[in-house]
């Protein structure tokens, strides 16, 4: 069977032959309908734009409950995700077909209220997944770098290894993984997982999280050319450029089915750094910035992840490639940060 997408969206099948001729047939294709939850977090709100370029802004249902821009241009949906009856209500409403699971507390909250942790992060996804299963959709889950612990090799990661974290942010990652991959072996769940590190962007600030230093910085050496780092000078972390962590989180929904051979979650790498390298970079733009160093409680828990990860898994299996090393990023991130903070760079 031949088949074509032609320019209205609707699939041509080839196939029809009457009398020698071949007459192309069309059928309606059914369009993706996305939920995104936590879509105006850090990712959400960079991935939303980019799903709704893809499909259209009307496939697109943004789930969210604070830092929701007044202007805000899409399908909205206000609320949490643990009441598992609204989201069920939400998912056969909009029909959705795919869920991107972005609602998440990250590891620096997470020690501060594990309960809340546990919560979000394991029984609310418990619930997307059950629903998931009803719907027939298909999930991504965001990990992380946090499913590692001090017992495991801190440079180049493998993709399997110890999983023995030591903060409560990394348990909840570590009981999803698995929670993702049991829904997948007893139910054949479609879920795919990412083991993101450190997200840099200068569209939306983290919050919450131990790597947050690595957005933190730049505000700082545009608005006042001083930093005060919570973290040593040599704590290397891996991290990447947020344009990367949406190719590669839209890359893995879409890749074939057969090629997700992971189904906990892909380790994914780009570029690692220590805030003393970050710096240096940024020196080269801002010559007088300045940064300090005072670690807190963050300290311990940036020393149990790794310093680098091994990705070739990803790589290898569903074709992801990183664009942007430390430079360009430092670079993207001044140019585009000093428009949005109308200031001039100090010098
Ligand atoms: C955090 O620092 O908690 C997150 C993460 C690495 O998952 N950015």
């Amino acid at each position: 069977m031949i088949m074509s997408i032609n320019s209205i969206g609707r699939e041509i099948d080839f196939s029809v032959l009457v009398c020698g001729f071949q007459y192309p047939r069309e059928k309606k294709i059914m369009a993706e309908k996305i939920l995104v939850t936590g879509a105006f977090g850090q990712i959400g709100t960079e991935l939303v734009e980019a799903l709704q370029k893809k499909h259209g802004v009307n496939n697109v249902v943004a789930l969210g409950h604070r830092n929701i821009p007044p202007d805000f241009k899409g399908v909205l949906e206000k609320g949490g995700t643990e009441d598992k009856e609204a989201m069920d209500t939400l998912l056969k409403k909009h029909k959705i077909t795919q869920i991107y699971h972005l609602a998440s507390i990250l590891s620096a909250t997470g020690e501060k209220n594990p309960q809340l942790a546990w919560d979000i992060n394991v029984n609310s996804l418990k619930n997307i997944l059950d629903l998931a299963v009803e719907h027939k959709a298909k999930v991504l889950l965001p990990s992380s770098i946090a499913v590692f612990g001090p017992t495991t090799p801190r440079k180049n990661t493998p993709q399997h290894t110890m999983l023995e974290p030591t903060t409560m942010y990394g348990v909840t990652k570590v009981t999803g993984e698995l929670l993702c991959q049991y829904y997948s072996l007893k139910y054949g769940l479609d879920v795919r997982g990412i083991r993101y590190p450190g997200l840099i962007s200068w569209k939306t600030e983290p919050g919450g999280g131990t790597t947050d230093y690595a957005v933190a910085i730049f505000y700082e050496a545009i608005k006042t050319g001083n930093y005060a780092c919570y973290l040593r000078d040599d704590t290397t972390m891996p991290m990447m450029y947020m344009d990367d962590a949406i190719k590669g989180t839209i890359q893995i929904m879409e890749a074939d089915k057969d090629k997700i051979k992971v189904k906990t979650s892909y380790n994914l790498a780009a570029i690692s750094f220590s805030p003393k390298e970050i710096a240096a970079e940024i020196k080269k733009h801002i010559p007088g910035f300045k940064c300090s160093y005072t670690p807190d409680f963050r300290q311990k828990i940036a020393d149990s992840w790794p310093m680098s990860i091994d990705d070739s898994d990803a790589r290898k299996e569903w074709g992801w490639k990183h664009d942007f090393d430390l430079p360009k990023m430092v670079a993207e991130m001044l140019k585009h940060l000093k428009k949005k903070l109308g200031k001039q760079l100090v010098k």
